[in-house]
């Protein structure tokens, strides 16, 4: 996968190379770029905003210095594949990003993420770069950031963690919070009592049909205590409706 980051704080970007992104850089399963706004500048103060018009607080990006940038980094407007890459804006005014959102970004060829700070980009840079490119504009949750990006930081690693050959075992995207539309429940390891708080005994029973009843069990019951709104949209069996009703 490729990955484009433009910013005016690529030094914000530095923990991608660490930890799960940086492996898959060394490995080459991600080509990571994180390219400076301000190249594209055409002022001698390399400025990126400007007022915005009808009025109002803050500064707005500036439609000619993206769009400079989005021209340059997406040349030709087609990968070798044939895919079109997909634009990411990170905004509080986007639609919230979900584990579905990760599965169906870890597919692309190419994510390129254009981070916006002060009151957003000028829109037409959207609304001309969907000609071109697929345009998705999320939100990673109900509060406000300085910038777009933390949010890609967030994205990227939630994105790059499912990439064939990233983590180690497949089958433990399988047991994620929200794979199955539940939250996970607690684990446990050694030693079996810490400060007189022993392991659930179930776990220690080698059962491995009753560890499994168990484990959906503290996933429904913490789900409904944490996140009922997930209930909703999780595919319940007949035997996970007694749990929820005791
Ligand atoms: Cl994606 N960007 C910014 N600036 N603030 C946010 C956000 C994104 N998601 C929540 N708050």
């Amino acid at each position: 996968m490729r990955l484009d980051v433009v910013t005016v704080f690529p030094d914000y970007l530095a923990p991608l190379r660490l930890a799960l992104p940086g492996r898959a850089i060394d490995r080459g399963i991600l080509d990571l770029a994180v390219h400076d706004l301000r190249a594209w500048a055409r002022d001698v103060h390399k400025s990126v905003d400007d007022t915005p018009f009808g009025g109002g607080p803050g500064m707005v990006m500036r439609p000619t210095v993206w769009g400079d940038a989005l021209d340059d980094l997406v040349r030709p407007a087609v990968d070798e594949s044939g895919e079109r890459p997909l634009l990411i804006v990170p905004t509080p005014a986007g639609r919230p990003f979900t584990q579905t959102d990760a599965h169906r970004y870890a597919r692309r060829g190419h994510l390129l993420f254009a981070c916006g700070r002060y009151e957003g980009i000028d829109q037409r840079v959207i609304d001309e770069a969907s000609t071109r490119m697929d345009v998705e504009e999320v939100s990673i949750g109900d509060y406000v950031l300085i910038g777009g990006e933390v949010a890609v930081l967030v994205i990227a690693e939630a994105v790059v963690r499912l990439l064939p050959g990233v983590l180690g075992n497949q089958r433990s995207h399988e047991e994620d919070s929200f794979s199955d539309g539940l939250l996970e429940g607690p684990s446990y390891t050694r030693p079996e009592v810490w400060r007189d708080r022993p392991v659930p005994e179930v776990l220690r029973s080698g059962n491995h049909a009753k560890i499994a009843r168990w484990r959906r069990d503290e996933s429904l019951r913490r789900t409904a205590r944490r996140r009922p709104d997930l209930l909703d949209g999780a595919d319940l069996r007949p035997a996970d409706l007694d749990i929820l009703d005791s």
